[in-house]
């Protein structure tokens, strides 16, 4: 075990536990650094790249406060590509879903308990932070350690997994509740101590339970999104400025309305309605709060094809490519299929992203994006958007015409620089009131 060898133990060393962490995402190297402020910690990835970036002292993405953190667990963090013997191992490897079936893909889970597997004790604790279908961890478990040669009940695990929104993951996995499934009470105890940086609550019940919960947050987030949303069509076809009305009915004390968009994007919440509904009947709801999320891409293709009118070979400008406001993740962004659109009516799509390098079309420097823009379209709510000075762009754009599918530029500062603007689910200044 020299590789839990510690140059800076914890303050108390009967409570410091080795442990193994698989998969190194965005999940479990924050994980990872944070238990490390009390345990040996041993990250493992398969990919070699991520390991080498690690080893080498680089980080492999950026969250506030997670370079500090590196920094700080240094001498109790070590980054392989091989399982070692451990006292509690998590597992937090990616669960991809067919999007197209709505069956995720358990295969990268499986083989980290199938890598475990050698190394279990009874006393060892097997936790799976990964998001994964309801009962699928028990199932998924007792398929590969029985098969080694265990009896159901004479390993430990828990269903444990991270709330923190990304953009401030680290701040969220110490202060956040959690809501723990646990095989047993003594796996319930060890999570307390494995899990001794977290400030909020560790509610403990079983694992199935556990799986659900975490996927009922999500989806109550879709579906609140898939509301707005709709509020926000509806306004558009009865004159009413969504946002304003939006504003007034949260004063009502019981009322918490959210935030419209050009759709939902993100691993979490576009994936965990999917895998709540899997495995039973009653998901209507559910996946027509997702048909209206995953049609509001084209939505707001549809308001910039009206501004553009018949104009073929255009060229659009999309500010932004990330999935959400100043995050440099771009996974399940609502950009990629609005860029889908734009490409198939034959236009041409310029993007930029103060946070994103690569992405297709490549990310370019703001004056060249919007060079030659016959309409610009805001996609991502960056804060750098909401105080973007509009005569940066006036000398470089064909036309003044900007879509601002979030809201967040000041309208009047870019009206008086001569730009008109149009805001998805603003119907009060449009010709689209029934009659008009
Ligand atoms: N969005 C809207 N309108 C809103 C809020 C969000 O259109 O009012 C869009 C965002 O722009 C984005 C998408 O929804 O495209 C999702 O963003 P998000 O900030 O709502 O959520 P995620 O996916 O970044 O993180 C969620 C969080 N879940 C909940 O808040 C219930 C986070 O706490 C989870 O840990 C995370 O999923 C996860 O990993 O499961």
């Amino acid at each position: 075990m020299a590789e839990f060898a510690s140059d800076a133990p914890a303050e108390n060393d009967e409570d410091q536990l080795e442990v193994c962490v698989l998969g190194l995402g965005y999940v479990g190297l924050p994980t990872a650094l944070l238990m490390a402020r009390s345990h040996g910690v041993v990250g493992v990835d398969v990919d070699p790249e991520r390991v080498a970036t690690l080893r080498d002292g680089e980080l492999p993405f950026d969250e506030p406060g997670l370079a500090e953190l590196f920094d700080e667990v240094a001498p109790r963090f070590h980054v392989t590509d091989e399982v070692i013997p451990a006292d509690a191992y998590v597992i937090a490897t990616p669960t991809p879903l067919d999007h197209a079936v709505g069956v995720a893909d358990l295969a990268a889970v499986r083989a980290a308990a199938e890598s475990i597997s050698p190394h279990l004790t009874p006393e060892t604790l097997v936790v799976v932070e990964s998001t994964v279908p309801p009962g699928a961890s028990d199932q998924l478990l007792a398929s590969v350690f029985v098969e080694a040669g265990y009896e159901p009940g004479e390993y430990r695990y828990a269903y444990c997994p991270e709330r923190a929104i990304p953009g401030d993951t680290v701040a969220e996995m110490v202060e956040n509740h959690r809501v723990v499934g646990c095989s047993d009470s003594a796996a319930a105890d060890q999570i307390r101590r494995l899990y001794d940086f977290v400030d909020g609550e560790i509610h403990t019940t079983d694992p199935l339970t556990a799986e659900a919960v975490k996927l009922m947050e999500n989806t109550h987030r879709d579906v609140a999104i898939a509301l707005a949303n709709e509020f926000a069509l509806m306004a558009e076809q009865l004159g009413i400025d969504v946002h304003r009305a939006i504003e007034l009915a949260n004063e009502h004390p019981r009322v918490e309305l959210m935030n419209p968009g050009p759709g939902v994007g993100g691993h979490c919440i576009t994936t965990d309605p999917k895998l709540l509904g899997s495995n039973v009947s009653h998901d209507r709801l559910l996946s027509v709060a997702r048909q209206v999320n995953d049609a509001m891409p084209g939505h707001a293709f549809r308001r910039v094809q009206a501004v553009i009118g018949n104009r073929t070979r255009a060229r659009i400008a999309v500010l932004g490519a990330a999935y959400k406001g100043d995050v440099d993740d771009t996974r399940e962004t609502p950009t990629r299929l609005f860029v889908q659109h734009a490409r198939n009516a034959g236009h041409e799509v310029r993007v930029h992203d103060p946070y994103v390098d690569e992405f297709d079309p490549t990310p370019r420097p703001l004056v060249e994006a919007v060079t030659g823009a016959d309409c610009t379209v805001v996609l991502t709510d960056h804060d750098a958007y909401r105080e973007l000075d509009p005569e940066r762009l006036t000398p470089h754009v064909e036309r003044r015409v900007v879509v601002d599918t979030r809201a967040v530029l000041d309208r009047e500062r870019w009206c008086n620089a001569g730009f008109r603007v149009e805001v998805l689910g603003d119907g009060a200044d449009t010709d689209r009131r029934p009659g008009r």
